[in-house]
């Protein structure tokens, strides 16, 4: 078999198809020993997988490596695991991209989910417990972040609408809004960041959360989503800016008014409430028109597209809301 693939960073969406953890090694050495422009990269990035597999196949985060959900395609290769879990924003950790070692140190077992504001009854859930209530799938996203850079990952998890299901929200609820775990300075050295709004917290309206493609996610690459990337829990929100892809959630509340979120209560000119990925308007500092894979060059720039290319799902969400500051 041939595999083909651009750069020695990425990696084909092929690859990392269930089927595909069945490739036999030996095969693969012996298709790149017959001049096949299989790389390096790609080879450990499939190797990964079926590690991953062979690991993880008792872990309730992963469920036996959850179906693939194929409604979700990419138009981009996959970004090596490599890069998607050692280049992260995580300022708990640390106001910088190398936060990944560190985070390490994150206590994840045990870990609950308090479920509280406007919703018939308030409570808290083990993860595990939760777990059991939701149905796992795999989904190839891509991620943009408001700095312009951007990634296309495989992630685990389930769609948001199922926790709104479960939480059972009252009528008057227009918004959830989500908080970061920020119990241990010791674990998290940047909460000592004392400029920062700390607990991080992000929200979505009502409407936003139950949209089919909001998703919670708990693993990455066939295994649990690792510390520096969310662990245990974190949302995937693909069509908008990074930043509100909260990461390691210990609370979802609801509320009937919009919160003020941690970057908005930081820098509102900035970075909104909405944060929809669009092309066209620019931060206050960069230009939004493009972005760049991590993993490659910064010079390599794929055009940005609104929503991030998810427009077909979520456009209609916004149509009477033009007076609002939509895309920052
Ligand atoms: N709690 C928390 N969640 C967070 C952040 C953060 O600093 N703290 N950074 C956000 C930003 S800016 C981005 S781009 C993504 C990065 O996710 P990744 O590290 O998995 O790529 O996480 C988001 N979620
Ligand atoms: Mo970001």
């Amino acid at each position: 078999m041939l595999i083909k693939v651009k750069r020695g960073w990425e990696l084909s969406e092929n690859l990392a198809t269930p089927e595909k953890l069945f490739i036999n090694r030996r095969q693969i050495s012996k298709a790149i020993a017959a001049g096949s422009l299989l790389s390096t990269s790609a080879l450990l990035a499939t190797t990964y997988r079926t590690d991953a597999y062979e690991k993880n196949i008792n872990s309730p985060l992963v469920n036996k490596l959850a179906p693939r959900n194929e409604k979700f395609v990419l138009d981009r290769p996959l970004t090596s695991e490599k890069y998607a879990t050692t280049y992260n924003n995580y300022y708990e950790f640390g106001s910088h991209k190398n936060i990944w070692k560190q985070a390490q140190k994150l206590t994840t077992n045990p870990w609950k989910v308090s479920v509280d504001g406007l919703v018939e009854k308030e409570f808290q859930i083990d993860i595990e417990d939760l777990l059991k209530k939701v149905d796992l799938e795999e989904r190839l996203y891509r991620h943009r972040c408001v700095e312009a850079w951007a990634m296309a990952v495989p992630w685990i998890g389930f769609p948001m609408k199922q926790l709104v299901e479960i939480a059972r929200p009252k009528a008057s609820a227009k918004f959830v809004v989500m908080r970061t775990v920020s119990e241990s300075k010791k674990e998290m050295p940047g909460l000592k960041q004392f400029w920062y709004p700390w607990p991080y917290t992000e929200a979505l309206t009502i409407d936003e959360a139950i949209n089919e493609l909001a998703f919670i996610v708990t693993g990455m690459y066939g295994k649990p989503v690792p510390p520096q990337n969310g662990a245990p829990l974190r949302l995937a929100i693909p069509w908008k800016y990074g930043f509100k892809s909260i990461k390691s959630i210990i609370s979802f509340s609801f509320t009937q008014t919009r919160p003020k979120t941690f970057w908005e209560s930081l820098a509102n000119k900035e970075y909104g409430f909405w944060a929809n990925v669009n092309p066209k308007i620019d931060h206050p500092r960069w230009s939004q028109a493009s972005e760049w894979m991590i993993g490659g060059s910064k010079n390599d720039r794929i055009p940005t597209q609104l929503f991030n290319g998810y427009g077909e799902f979520v456009s209609h969400l916004y149509k009477n809301l033009e007076s609002e500051n939509l895309y920052r």
